[in-house]
């Protein structure tokens, strides 16, 4: 009896510890990126070529995320978002565990917001400089007002390092170089310490005194004038010199150390899309399903080239998941770079993978179909009341040259079937 006890203690905590290693990767990797309702990852800004320059770098290094985007166009876009009108573009990652050096949308500076047009392209990078050491997941995020932030493809950085030898310096416009990270601290202190010993001798002089219930038996009584003593008066009058004194004694030396000072900048920038390409295909969605046990969906498409040069469809992508065609064999070296969670690098499956003449309208059957749509939590929009979808098809021509087109629209959930 007592081996059987043994062996079923011994496989307990193996079994314990086999649950425990594999819900740790787990807890680790996600930070919310899944949460988001799949109507705003699918139908708002459709993140694609985002890298990440370097995956492993020392405190104080340098790194770039860099990409394009393209607002979905207006009949795809959800009502229930805002629209791009004030969007602010910054990176996800977990905490202050790098600084923002810059960043650039078509090569404008983007320390500000701005309005993006739907339905076209941008360019984009930011430049960051590792400062915590640890691995960190960080995406591309934009923030729209009214809408929150959509976030791009996460990738895992590595920083090396120590966090004190992190250095922050700039030169100021004046000249002066200051390190952003220390930089004013000490008066920052000292002011809260001056103000906080004004306040808590305030507050310390009135709470000496007996409280609530016998002023308030005294202002029962018709005696409230004699509340307040003449050493009350003349403590309230040195509080209110003291006030006024410090406020003017904190501005002039504030004038005196620093004689040229600039608000902090909250400007609103403009920025040009991306010229559309000429032949850019255009899609037309006839029906698209989910057929739900099958983790499979299913458009059918009119699809008419408008370049001279005969096309394929190589790759569907949505919410940063990736779709691509083997037929049309795409996996270059930047794709085979992409995190893997988000690649259904056999995932495409299109009915006629002839191509597509110039001038030609052809209606196809296609088939996005992997475990990503379950996993990356973006099955769950056939329970919205708004079952919609939106995405964007890389259509490649003869000469490697790719076009991209918006897709979008009802999507029909199937929940029977064999699967396929
Ligand atoms: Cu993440």
């Amino acid at each position: 009896m007592k081996g059987i006890f043994g062996a079923i203690q011994r496989w307990a905590a193996a079994a314990t510890l086999m649950v425990v290693a594999a819900m740790a990767p787990q807890a680790a990797l996600a930070h919310g990126e899944k949460a988001q309702e799949p109507f705003l990852r699918m139908r708002t800004a459709q993140w694609y070529d985002v890298e990440v320059t370097k995956t492993k770098v020392a405190v104080n290094e340098e790194l770039a995320v860099r990409g394009k985007f393209r607002f979905s166009p207006d009949e795809h876009w959800p009502r229930a978002a805002a629209k791009p009108t004030t969007a602010f573009l910054n990176v996800s990652a977990a905490g202050p565990v790098f600084v923002r050096e810059g960043s650039f949308v078509n090569g404008v500076n983007m320390a500000n917001s701005t309005t993006f047009e739907l339905g076209r392209d941008y360019e984009f990078e930011v430049k960051l400089k590792a400062s915590e050491p640890g691995r960190w997941h960080i995406h591309s995020m934009m923030n729209i007002q009214g809408a929150g932030p959509l976030v791009g493809p996460g990738s895992f950085v590595e920083v090396t390092g120590n966090h004190d030898d992190f250095l922050n310096e700039i030169k100021t416009l004046t000249g002066e170089t200051v390190n952003l990270s220390t930089y004013g601290t000490k008066n920052n202190i000292m002011w809260h310490l001056v103000w906080g010993a004004l306040a808590v001798a305030w507050l310390g002089y009135w709470l000496a005194k007996p409280l609530f219930f016998s002023r308030f038996r005294k202002v029962e009584a018709g005696d409230a004038a004699s509340l307040t003593t003449r050493t009350d008066r003349v403590a309230a009058g040195i509080a209110l010199v003291s006030a006024l004194g410090l406020t003017f004694v904190g501005y002039s030396m504030a004038e005196a150390n620093h004689p040229v000072t600039l608000p902090l900048q909250s400007a609103h920038e403009t920025v040009a899309p991306l010229p559309i390409p000429a032949g850019r295909p255009e899609v037309k969605l006839i029906k698209a399903s989910y057929r739900v046990p099958g983790r499979a969906m299913n458009m059918t498409l009119d699809v008419t080239n408008k370049s001279d040069k005969p096309i394929r469809l190589g790759e569907f992508a949505s919410a940063t998941v990736r779709f691509l065609n083997p037929e049309v064999g795409m996996m270059d070296e930047a794709a085979k770079k992409y995190p893997k969670n988000l690649m259904a690098d056999k995932g495409l499956t299109v009915s006629d993978n002839k191509p597509i003449q110039p001038g030609e309208t052809r209606r196809i059957e296609v088939q996005a179909q992997d475990a990503a749509w379950e996993v990356e939590r973006l099955s769950s929009l056939i329970y919205d009341p708004d079952s919609r979808f939106g995405g964007l098809l890389f259509f490649y021509d003869s000469d490697g040259k790719r076009q991209l087109a918006d897709v979008g629209g009802v999507l029909v959930p199937t929940f029977v079937g064999t699967g396929t």
